[in-house]
């Protein structure tokens, strides 16, 4: 049926089903407008599954279009991401293209942005929070034996590994710690990929939103997260970043009235360097650069049924065309 969402959005998703999911809206997408929507393997995991970037592109020959970023699943057990970032694509490709679904505001986001979305990050994690340990966080590298550690600790945190402030407060040295930073920035095979590949993307500076998603807590945080009282580069946004971030977490909140708080990450949750956003805004200077917490608030935390994946996806949805027309309109 051609005025319903391409996919069904009922259940999580499997590294191979969800690959599957991203090749039918890319299908679809061009069914529905030729040459708007393409695939790009942007590099590995460490186990060698692949990392895949859909491109939603109206034009490929308007170079004044600026770009929005959106990244879900860098966590491995916070499933409610992944199925989220592929939510909003098949709302974007949907009711941006298919004239029976047609909704003017996404009409026009998909005239004025091109968006660059890598639902899942860390495919390696991801498969073993579904096949071994439901609350894995990080990937699956093996790291170097530590001189005081007589077991061998797998895995990376992938947001902690960026290069801006990497090894700072809120990261561990120690490789058997969830929050383990790894040997340097960008150490990790699957940060290296996005970052060669947000750098190659933003070279012109085109970056205008870069959008990270995790779960759970319900908060739209911006940088910085590296220490409290750090706060966007007013050259950059002045000031204007807690705005968008405000109008965000409001209008996800009238949706189905789940509370946002908005803050920068160090203030409102707690300091982590070498994070995502803080990379973004701090080394790349995107203007504006977001880490969103979808829900729920604790009461399911990470086991967030499945059930729920229509309603935090048109929240983000809502969300996220929020963010936009506020950065539109300052
Ligand atoms: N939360 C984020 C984390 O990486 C965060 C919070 C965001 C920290 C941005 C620093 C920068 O810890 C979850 N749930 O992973
Ligand atoms: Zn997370």
């Amino acid at each position: 049926r051609s005025d319903q969402l391409i996919l069904n959005h009922n259940q999580y998703l499997r590294y191979d089903q969800l690959l599957e999911a991203v090749n039918t809206l890319a299908q679809q997408c061009n069914l529905l407008r030729s040459n708007t929507c393409r695939q790009q393997e942007i590099g590995s995991a460490y186990e060698g599954r692949k990392l895949i970037v859909l491109r939603i592109e109206k034009s490929q020959t308007d170079k004044q279009k600026r770009k929005v970023w959106i990244d879900g699943g860098i966590h491995a057990r916070e499933w409610i991401s992944p199925a989220t970032v592929l939510y909003m694509a098949d709302v974007l490709i949907s009711k941006g293209l298919n004239r029976r679904m047609w909704t003017p505001e996404v009409v026009a986001l998909l005239d004025y942005y091109d968006f660059l979305m890598l639902p899942l990050y860390n495919p390696d994690g991801y498969e073993y929070s579904h096949s071994h340990y439901r609350f894995w966080r990080k990937n699956r590298q093996t790291n170097g034996g530590h001189p005081s550690q007589s077991r061998v600790c797998r895995g990376v945190d992938l947001n902690r590994n960026y290069g801006y402030k990497w090894g700072g407060s809120g990261s561990s040295s120690d490789p058997c710690q969830d929050n383990y930073r790894g040997t340097g920035p960008f150490s990790a095979m699957e940060s290296a990929a996005v970052k060669r590949f947000v750098e190659q993307e933003n070279s012109d500076k085109k970056i205008l939103l870069f959008l990270s998603y995790h779960s759970y807590g319900q908060y739209v945080l911006m940088p910085f997260g590296f220490k409290r009282g750090a706060y966007p580069r007013p050259a950059l946004s002045a000031g204007k970043m807690s705005c968008v971030a405000f109008f965000g977490s409001r209008e996800m909140f009238s949706t189905n009235h789940r509370f946002y708080i908005h803050g920068t990450s160090a203030d409102v949750l707690y300091e982590a360097s070498g994070g995502s956003d803080d990379w973004a805004h701090g080394s790349l200077e995107v203007p504006y650069s977001l880490t969103v917490e979808l829900p729920d608030d604790g009461a399911y935390g990470f086991l967030l049924p499945p059930a729920y994946i229509r309603n935090v996806g048109s929240e983000a949805v809502r969300g996220l065309l929020a963010m936009l027309r506020t950065i539109h309109d300052l």
